[in-house]
């Protein structure tokens, strides 16, 4: 994997904006909810770390992967709504439904973000086996959810 030799949770940090007024979106996928749990308290941590404020960061559940796409786009219209964070966890050895449900959730993050102009970050894990989900989500290869949550922030000040 292209992440073999990265820590997830190392980043650059310059060019970090202020987003102590912020308000982020995070949709979080059921499915490996072990793995996207894992995910989501990442971001949230990398959040706050930066600044954000416990009440600005909203929190809801979809079914799968494949469901993020509208999630996403439910709350990237809502005025109030700055960042949304889509966080989901497709391992790839278990069903060819990977392929579909990968190419699916990029495409239509990317349609919401451009749609609505504002930063929607793909953080969804593609890994081989679950012990790699594992990994990366608070394991040896850091969280994916970190990258995800400092993605948002570093697009806020694009
Ligand atoms: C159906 C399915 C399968 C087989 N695998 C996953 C998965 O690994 N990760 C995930 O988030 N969701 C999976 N799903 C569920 C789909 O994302 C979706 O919820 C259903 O197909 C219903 O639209």
């Amino acid at each position: 994997m292209s992440t073999a030799h990265k820590n997830l949770s190392v980043y650059n940090t310059s060019g970090i904006p202020d987003i102590s007024d912020k308000r982020f979106a995070i949709i979080v996928a059921e499915w490996n909810e072990e793995i996207t749990g894992g995910l989501r308290d990442g971001a949230i941590a990398t959040l706050l770390k930066h600044g954000a404020k416990e009440e600005n960061i909203i929190i809801t559940n979809v079914p799968g992967s494949f469901e993020l796409s509208f999630g996403a786009q439910v709350f990237a219209q809502k005025e109030d709504i700055d960042a949304v964070i889509a966080i989901g966890c497709v391992i790839q050895g278990e069903t060819k439904h990977n392929d579909y449900i990968n190419h699916a959730v990029a495409q239509g993050l990317t349609n919401v973000s451009l749609k609505y102009n504002k930063p929607v970050i793909f953080g969804v894990l593609t890994p081989n086996t679950y012990e790699q989900a594992l990994e990366r989500s608070g394991g040896k290869h850091g969280n994916k959810g970190d990258e995800a949550a400092i993605t948002a922030v570093k697009m806020l000040g694009f």
